[in-house]
């Protein structure tokens, strides 16, 4: 067996959860990953067969069952993973419809994974639906992001707009919008039913007054997702307070989405 230590998965993770803790998004224990991996990836690393202990999920995601997924442990620090890989992350293979994950590697305190795994199955479930190519689900906590769901209106058209505004590349890498939404209780299959929903039409989903989840083929186009709209929200809050004398039009938005070639939201730009 190779060392699990220096799979390409494994050290991608670890280096993009250092890069978002220096990024000021994952303070404390927030935040969270989920990756799903193949198992021909896996098997040079582990042994599938040998479960170390089952863990029940209390959720059914019967499209998930026998899938394996490396998954941030819940408690854990961003900041610490580098240091010690094998106690702040997981591998684990869901079984039972969803209902059980079974621990291949990883959690060696025996902790288990993240509160929001549910958030985070649903999450794959929805975007596998729409992109077989879905690997990668994540959630933080940047600050621009957040501070803009305090004074702006929480309208997805609205919130999607004023972020396209803020600067030329982000209708061209996501062009689908943000979607968003209000405050509700975290850690519970509730916010994961709601922003499963919410991840059919979007990769990024805005948590009101908590942080985003963002949805894609890898980590980097998912960190950099997230990296986007955050810098766009960075834009909108330096100047939000300020007479706004010129912005990006409709027109400048639509010759940009033609430009590059991708397809906008469906009744989001006024022409
Ligand atoms: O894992 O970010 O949403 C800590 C969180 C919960
Ligand atoms: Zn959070």
């Amino acid at each position: 067996m190779k060392d699990i230590l220096t799979a390409p998965f494994m050290t991608e993770l670890v280096r993009t959860m250092t890069n978002m803790y220096a990024h000021g998004w994952d303070e404390r224990n927030g935040g969270n990953v989920s990756v799903l991996l193949e198992e021909a990836a896996l098997s040079p690393y582990l042994n599938p067969q040998a479960v170390i202990r089952t863990l029940p999920t209390g959720f059914e995601a019967p499209e998930l069952d026998g899938r394996y997924f490396l998954v941030t442990g819940t408690g854990k620090y961003f900041k610490n993973v580098q240091y010690d890989p094998a106690k702040d992350l997981g591998i684990v293979r869901l079984a039972k419809g969803g209902a059980q994950a079974e621990l291949l590697w990883g959690f060696s305190d025996g902790g288990r994974f993240t509160s929001e795994f549910p958030a985070h199955m649903m999450s794959h479930v929805s975007r596998l639906r729409v992109d077989p190519l879905n690997k990668v689900i994540l959630h933080c906590h940047p600050a621009n992001l957040l501070a803009m769901t305090f004074v702006h209106a929480l309208d997805e058209k609205a919130f999607t707009r004023s972020l396209w505004q803020m600067c030329s590349e982000c209708v061209i890498v996501f062009p689908e919008g943000v979607n968003v939404l209000p405050w509700m209780l975290c850690g519970t299959n509730e916010i994961g039913e709601a922003t499963a929903k919410k991840m059919e039409t979007a990769r990024l989903v805005v948590w009101a007054q908590h942080g985003i989840y963002g949805a894609g083929k890898d980590l980097d186009e998912t960190f950099g997702l997230i990296e986007t709209a955050e810098k766009a929200a960075e834009i909108y809050m330096k100047i939000a307070h300020l007479p706004r004398l010129n912005t990006i039009s409709d027109e400048g938005l639509t010759r940009l989405a033609e430009h590059y070639g991708v397809k906008v939201r469906d009744g989001y730009l006024n022409l």
